[in-house]
């Protein structure tokens, strides 16, 4: 048996982490050989630890096998302590007539004191991956407080986004989900997210050369792919849960799966036209668990470096706004 490893997770009792959890604990994420503690965070607030109680006692009522313990705390410092894999989940919502900046800065303080906790007490081989939004400004600024863990540890979600690519790429061509390999997402995971169409392959030839309507791939496919999230609300009076948790067990399944190559939302170091020092969505490739290299040398045409461009743009602003809180 191996030892467990031990996965907090904060905004442990919201509605991804209801999905999320269970997932964690049958296998999905570490592998059905692999034991997880569960280190539960939840904001400090009575109605928020009481929903996270009913959780950890529907956890208990699954009798997972690998499931070895639970945590449960509104203390970071406890939630965090040795954590090998921390998922940033829980974040401040946009209100009414909240201003992006007031969001980007409300949430600031969470992820500064997030990152400065996880630097202090988390594992060794601590990795974190952030889905709280603004994930990739969130992602950044937590990693701005790291001393002893490296800024790469510090990964932001845009596997969501990916998945959505595929699958509308996959209807689109008639062909089954599986065929359509290699799209990937470049920048922030926001509206204005890219999603590589002319990279993607589907049955192993060009997905421009199955998918001949230029217009759609540059009008509907990236609209739909940078809207879903709206789209769902808007039907479901909720915003996406379950396929955010999905796409976070992917995500970090992929990174613990050597050669794994997907979109994830890493430091830049100027590639692909993104300013350093931001957290871009990438191609990465996972080389031991844990770790990644960023697949480098696809070519963007004048188009891709266009959204490219957008999404760099709106990625160095948020940046702007908080600069002044994150001393940078
Ligand atoms: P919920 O509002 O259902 O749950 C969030 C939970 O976080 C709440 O239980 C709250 O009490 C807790 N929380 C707030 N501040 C906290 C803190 N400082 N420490 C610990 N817990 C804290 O939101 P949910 O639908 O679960 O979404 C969570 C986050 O994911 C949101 O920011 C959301 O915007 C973001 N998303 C990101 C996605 C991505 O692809 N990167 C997609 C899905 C989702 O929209």
């Amino acid at each position: 048996m191996k030892t467990p490893i031990r996965v907090a997770v904060t905004g442990a009792a919201g509605q991804i982490g209801y999905s999320l959890l269970f997932r964690i604990a049958s296998g999905a994420m570490f592998g059905p050989d692999q034991p997880v503690i569960l280190q539960l965070i939840e904001a400090p607030i009575e109605k928020a630890m009481k929903a996270l109680e009913g959780v950890a006692m529907e956890l208990d009522d699954c009798a997972f096998p690998l499931l070895k313990g639970i945590v449960m705390t509104d203390d970071a410092k406890v939630g965090f302590k040795d954590a090998n894999w921390c998922l940033l989940v829980g974040a401040k919502p946009r209100g009414p007539g909240m201003e992006r900046a007031d969001l980007l800065k409300d949430n600031g303080q969470i992820f500064i004191g997030q990152g400065q906790i996880i630097d202090a007490v988390a594992a060794a081989d601590a990795r974190i991956a952030v889905v709280g939004n603004p994930a990739n400004t969130n992602c950044m600024i937590a990693a701005s407080q790291a001393k002893r863990l490296p800024a790469e540890r510090f990964t932001a979600m845009v596997r969501l986004d990916q998945n959505r690519a595929q699958t509308q790429l996959a209807k689109k061509a008639g062909v089954d989900l599986t065929a359509v390999q290699n799209i990937f997402i470049y920048g922030n995971h926001s509206p204005t997210m890219f999603p590589a169409f002319a990279h993607a392959t589907i049955s192993g030839k060009p997905a421009t050369s199955v998918i001949t309507d230029t217009a759609w791939l540059q009008g509907p496919f990236c609209e739909t792919v940078g809207k879903r999230g709206a789209a769902i609300i808007a039907a479901r009076g909720a915003s996406s849960a379950a396929s955010a948790a999905n796409a976070l067990v992917d995500h970090v399944r992929s990174l613990v799966t050597p050669g794994a190559i997907h979109s994830v939302a890493v430091k830049s170091n100027g590639l692909y036209g993104f300013d350093a020092n931001v957290w871009a969505g990438m191609p990465v490739r996972t080389t031991t668990p844990g770790s990644y290299e960023v697949i480098t040398g696809y070519a963007m045409d004048d188009f891709a470096k266009s959204k490219i461009a957008a999404t760099n743009k709106e990625l160095t602003e948020e940046r702007a706004f908080v600069a002044e809180l994150i001393g940078k």
